[in-house]
C-alpha cells in the first residue's frame, strides 16, 4: 500500500464487560482488516480504574484500555463509520453515556487535524485529561503533541495515573 494518501491516526480503544483483553485483540484484528489501513503500533495493554461522571454513582468493573496508531487512507467520517461497525460486530449494542461497554473505539488524533464535526470532534475533547489515553500515548510516540492541547509531555505532568497498570503486550 502506497503511504503517499495515508494519514497516521491514533485509536484508544477500551472495554470493561465480556472478556475486555479478548475484546481489545479482536479490534486490533479488525482495524488491520480496514481497506486502506494497516496497524503501525499498539500501546500493549493498561488496566484502568473506571472514570465516570459525579452525577453517575453506579460501580463499573475496571478498564483495559491501549491505543493503537494505524495509516490509513479512510477520511476521518469513513473512518468513524468503520469503527462504529467493529463496535457492533463486537456486540456493543448501544451507547449509554458513562455505561459499561464491550468495546469503545474513539479517534483520538487524525494526523495534525483538528475538526469539529456534529458526529466528530478531533482532538478527542477528553484526552488530554485521561490517564488511559495520554500514558499509552507516550509508550507510543513520546514526542507528540496534541493539537490545541500541548505536548504529550507536559500533559502528562498533570495527569494523574489513578493506579494505571501496565499488563504487558497485546497478543496477536
Ligand atoms: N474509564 C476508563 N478507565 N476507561 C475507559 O475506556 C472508559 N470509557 C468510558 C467511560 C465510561 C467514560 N469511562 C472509562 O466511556
Amino acid at each position: 500500500m502506497s503511504a503517499d494518501n495515508a494519514t497516521k491516526v491514533f485509536i484508544g480503544l477500551g472495554s470493561n464487560l465480556d472478556d475486555p483483553r479478548r475484546q481489545i485483540q479482536r479490534a486490533l484484528h479488525a482495524l488491520a482488516e480496514l481497506p486502506g489501513t494497516r496497524v503501525l503500533k499498539d500501546s500493549g495493554l493498561y488496566l484502568s480504574k473506571p472514570m465516570l461522571a459525579d452525577t453517575n454513582s453506579q460501580t463499573q468493573a475496571d478498564y483495559c484500555n491501549a491505543v493503537a496508531l494505524i495509516e490509513t487512507e479512510l477520511e476521518p467520517l469513513e473512518l468513524l463509520e468503520q469503527l462504529q461497525q467493529i463496535e457492533q460486530a463486537q456486540g456493543r449494542v448501544r451507547k449509554k453515556h458513562w455505561g459499561p461497554r464491550s468495546i469503545d473505539l474513539d479517534i483520538l488524533l487524525y494526523g495534525e487535524q483538528v475538526m469539529h464535526h456534529e458526529r466528530l470532534t478531533v482532538p478527542h475533547p477528553g484526552m488530554h485529561q485521561r490517564e488511559f489515553v495520554l500514558y499509552p500515548l507516550q509508550r507510543i510516540d513520546s514526542t507528540l503533541e496534541i493539537p490545541g492541547r500541548g505536548m504529550l509531555n507536559e500533559l502528562i505532568k498533570n495527569c494523574p495515573d489513578k493506579g494505571l497498570k501496565y499488563l504487558g503486550a497485546i497478543e496477536v
